[in-house]
């Protein structure tokens, strides 16, 4: 693959532009996951968010993590959307319809439902970017961790428990939204069982409003699907217990799991780091439990880790990036090596029709690979930096910098998209996505263990890059985040 070295000027606007583009996101104490398509706040799009903003604010950073901490639930649950103003967004409040949950929040508008728990894994960065800047971040940062540490066990409980009751190690999910990867073809066999009821109150899709190409987004048989589990949600009045009684959809989910793991040795990590003592035990058990329910899940034919139908028991076949789970919660190193070959080869990021080699959403060798169809086999930038993140922690450093790098190549055109055609680099869906820009200022801080350099320093790293979008031709301010 022939790959073009951005000029120190590129470097310097992706920077200047991934600013502005968290800067016009920024709604005071949080940021909006994309201007148009998404006028809200999103529950892990706030977690890549805050970590984005921590390498120009960390202040900023814990702000965003706090206002999220406003929508929790009494469950512990933190919803995926916290509502801001009246939009077009849809579904709205009015469609969620929270007031007959009990465990709503008072004072904030939220849906009823949940997103990957990315948070703790943003939290320790934020931590470890303060404690490198030290003097006021650093106290900052570490009071807020011991401060907040009860709401991020009571989350990751929530999941553990109410999602989790015959403590199968692998978090249940009651609608595909829950994962964070919509339509993705996961989801196709659990789907093929919701049949929305006549009872199903109409509605008008607006999100077609605001893409170029209605088929990069999910279809209306599909809509209706997820507004029907909505439904369900509701009928149940938000009580899981009750759902799963009722509900058409209960999943096992991977990478929601992996994640959970993840976080939960994260949160004791820097919880006894700080002198916490009550639920650092716990949250290594709800680590190793969902670690165990993730490599339990893995097929040795394939290396790769499979979502649980709970509906019917049967583990789900589909080459989906969720298959590197175990990546990402670690516990048997033969496997990670192999998921870290596997990853890098020719049937993920080495193959040979991609456009960059980041990791495509579902593989390009698959029978259910869509190249523009939304979680059917676009790359998304954060799941490129989940499994950086990943290789990285795994000791994997050169693997980690080559997706890092390739990831900042395909994302100099700085349109921040939402998601990239992979076969093409096309930029699809929203622009000026937060999470997007935000990964951008990840990778260009060039965190790794023990190092962290400044945005301008890196040029010399970054691979050859010709722009397959339109060239960036704007003149942008500096990164103008407040500090
Ligand atoms: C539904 C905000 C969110 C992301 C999800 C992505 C998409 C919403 C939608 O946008 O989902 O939650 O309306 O399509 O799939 O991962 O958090 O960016």
């Amino acid at each position: 693959m022939s790959v073009q070295q951005p000029t120190p000027n590129d470097v310097a606007l992706m920077a200047g532009r991934a600013g502005y583009v968290l800067k016009g996101n920024d709604r005071g104490a949080f940021t909006v996951a994309s201007p148009t398509l998404y006028p809200h706040m999103w529950s892990w799009d706030a977690g890549f968010v805050a970590l984005g903003i921590a390498t120009v604010s960390v202040p900023r950073a814990l702000t965003e993590l706090r206002t999220l901490l406003s929508g929790q639930w009494a469950t512990g649950m933190l919803p995926h959307i916290l509502f801001h103003s009246p939009s077009d967004y849809f579904p709205d409040p009015d469609r969620w319809r929270t007031q007959v949950a009990a465990a709503r929040p008072a004072g904030v508008l939220t849906s009823g439902i949940t997103q990957p728990p990315i948070h703790v894994i943003a939290l320790s960065r934020i931590l470890h970017d303060a404690r490198r800047r030290g003097g006021p971040d650093r106290e900052l940062a570490e009071a807020f961790v011991v401060e907040t540490f009860p709401r991020w066990l009571a989350w990751h409980r929530y999941l553990a428990t109410a999602r989790d009751p015959y403590a199968h190690g692998l978090v249940e999910i009651h609608h595909g939204w829950e994962s964070g990867m919509d339509d993705s073809p996961r989801w196709d066999e659990p789907y093929s069982h919701v049949h929305p009821g006549a009872e199903m109150p109409p509605f008008v899709r607006r999100d077609l409003a605001h893409v170029s190409d209605p088929s990069q987004r999910p279809s209306d048989a599909e809509y209706a699907r997820y507004l029907w589990l909505l439904e369900q949600k509701v009928r149940a009045r938000y009580d899981d217990a009750a759902y799963r009684a009722t509900g058409d959809f209960v999943v096992g989910d991977v990478l929601v799991s992996a994640l959970l793991a993840a976080a939960s040795d994260l949160l004791a990590d820097i919880g006894s780091e700080l002198g916490v003592v009550e639920g650092v035990e716990e949250s290594r058990a709800i680590a190793r439990r969902f670690r165990t329910g993730v490599l339990r899940s893995v097929d040795p034919a394939t290396d790769l880790a499979r979502d649980l139908d709970l509906r019917t028991g049967r583990y789900l076949d589909v080459d989906s990036a969720a298959g590197f789970a175990p990546l990402l919660c670690g516990g048997d190193d033969a496997l990670i090596r192999r998921q870290r070959d596997l990853l890098l080869g020719p049937r993920w990021c080495g193959h040979s029709r991609l456009r960059w080699p980041v990791v495509p959403s579902v593989s390009p060798a698959s029978p259910h690979f869509r190249e523009r169809t939304y979680w059917r086999g676009p790359q998304w930038p954060v799941l490129n930096w989940l499994m950086a993140w990943a290789l990285n922690r795994s000791g994997e450093q050169e693997a980690a910098n080559s997706l890092r790098l390739a990831g900042l190549a395909q994302l100099v055109d700085c349109d921040f998209a939402e998601y990239y055609e992979p076969l093409t680099g096309e930029q699809l869906g929203s622009r000026d996505q937060s999470w997007t820009a935000a990964i951008a200022l990840d990778f260009l801080a060039a965190r790794r263990p023990g190092r962290r350099r400044p945005v301008r320093l890196l040029t010399s790293e970054l691979p050859r890059v010709t722009p397959a979008g339109r060239p960036p031709t704007q003149e942008f301010p500096g990164p103008a985040v407040p500090r």
